[in-house]
């Protein structure tokens, strides 16, 4: 039975048992367990190895091993659709010129903290456990659905952004003479799309949800997170059952289409307006606690430290306003002649009202012309025409504000992860 935890009769501390042990307990399909005194399933592959016992390996949580030996990333990343970073891919902006509302699949941008894994979805099984269910209150216990029941449950679908929290973080290097480390992404961290799934509240209500439970935390099926040497185990972030019940969406289907491995195969969470590390890709497992849940993605990453934050730092939460225009980063356009920009602009707090726009480097500013409706979740499209009178460089600035009177500064005080830059962008052009 995959609930019990074997060796605890085992002299543990003898390493080599201890090894044994645990690799008979992950084959048994006891892998969270595994997890949970430390073992990461590269580990335990490389000791399976060394006990000859690698053609046995089952999938875990279907789980393919085979991910291994592809890149991070697996569908293909050409450069002039993205500039890759790694295990991450940024959409390059010039790719949505002439697009539709919905960023296309191949270009949507790629954020992993390891690689894309692939999961076999006849094998996986979604498991929701915890305090704040009935009756289910550890993974051993947990209520599991299958890809099929996930299918038979109610669909629904929403258009909405995912952008991640570091997006525009080269700026703070470029324009505030502060770099941060990590992915440095211009504005191209960002995508909307048409996601299609069942919501997340009908599964935690079909789990057995009470009104006692107050977080959730979805993990990842992908390797642990080593971050400067430190092991954060699985991806992972906790979320207010509030959030999860208001807007959240276990995703199938993007833009029509099977999820993509690269976004989350077989089911993502997507949490509107939210930064990018609450949807959860590859989700296989979500805690449902009675009290509040915490992870190293929300205590240690994917929070606000710096001079102008509290010493315990800010937690991050919704994605700020942003803007973008849909040209190549140092383009071109002949002088003498009029052109009509396009961009878009988009807020984690609601739909944009109003884009301004500066061609001179800020010193006058002109309203953009919305193109199309404004999608509560997603962005606002606009265009705005320009005629660069005399050949030479040129900063374009865009500026937008949502329903909540949220704006775009000239600056954003620095934080140490280079989170939400939401600052106006200056983006150079120029004209021949
Ligand atoms: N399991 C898992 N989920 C994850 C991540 C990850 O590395 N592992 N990255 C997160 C981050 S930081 C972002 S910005 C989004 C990116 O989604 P995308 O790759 O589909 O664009 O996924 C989030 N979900
Ligand atoms: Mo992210």
């Amino acid at each position: 039975m995959p609930g019990t935890f074997t060796g605890m009769d085992d002299d543990l501390l003898d390493e080599a048992t201890y090894d044994r042990v645990r690799t008979r307990d992950w084959l048994a399909g006891t892998d969270t367990q595994a997890r949970g005194v430390g073992l990461s399933r590269r580990h335990l592959l490389r000791l399976a190895g060394a006990l000859g016992l690698a053609a046995a390996l089952p999938a875990v949580n279907g789980v393919s091993a085979a991910a291994d030996t592809t890149g991070p990333i697996v569908k293909p990343l050409p450069p002039d659709l993205f500039n890759v970073f790694g295990s991450n891919a940024e959409m390059r902006w010039e790719a949505m010129r002439g697009q539709g509302y919905l960023v296309p699949i191949d270009r949507f941008f790629v954020r992993d903290h390891t690689r894309t894994v692939l999961v076999d979805a006849a094998s996986w099984r979604l498991k929701v456990f915890g305090t704040g269910l009935r009756g289910a209150p550890t993974i051993d216990n947990a209520v599991e659905f299958s890809y099929q029941d996930l299918l038979d449950l109610p669909a629904e679908s929403i258009t909405a952004f995912v952008e991640c929290a570091g997006n525009g973080r080269s700026f703070f290097g470029t324009q505030e003479n502060q770099p941060a480390p990590g992915t440095p992404w211009r504005l191209g961290g960002v995508g909307v799309a048409r996601w299609r799934g069942v919501r997340l509240g009908t599964v935690l209500r079909h789990a057995g949800l009470t009104d006692d439970a107050v977080d959730i935390l979805p993990q990842g099926l992908d390797p642990d997170f080593v971050n400067a040497g430190v092991n954060l185990g699985p991806v992972r972030r906790p979320l207010p059952v509030r959030k999860a019940l208001h807007d959240t969406l276990l995703a199938y289907q993007m833009n029509g289409q099977t999820l993509p491995p690269d976004h989350g195969f077989p089911v993502r969470l997507v949490v509107p307006g939210w930064v990018g590390i609450s949807s959860i890709k590859w989700v296989g497992q979500i805690e449902v606690a009675d009290t509040p849940l915490v992870s190293p993605f929300n205590t240690v990453l994917y929070r606000l430290f710096g001079p102008t934050y509290p010493a315990d730092g800010t937690p991050i939460t919704r994605q700020v306003v942003k803007s973008a225009f849909e040209l190549p980063w140092n383009g071109t356009l002949a002088s003498g002649q009029e052109h009509l920009l396009h961009g878009r602009s988009w807020s984690g707090n609601g739909p944009i009202r109003q884009v301004e726009v500066s061609t001179d480097g800020g010193r006058t500013w002109r309203c953009a012309r919305p193109l199309g409706t404004t999608i509560e979740r997603g962005w606002q499209r606009w265009t705005i025409s320009w005629r660069p009178e005399t050949p030479g460089a040129y900063t374009l600035r865009a500026r937008a504000t949502d329903v909540t009177n949220g704006t775009q500064p000239d600056a954003v005080p620095f934080n140490t992860g280079g989170y939400l830059f939401g600052a106006v962008a200056d983006h150079p052009v120029t004209a021949t």
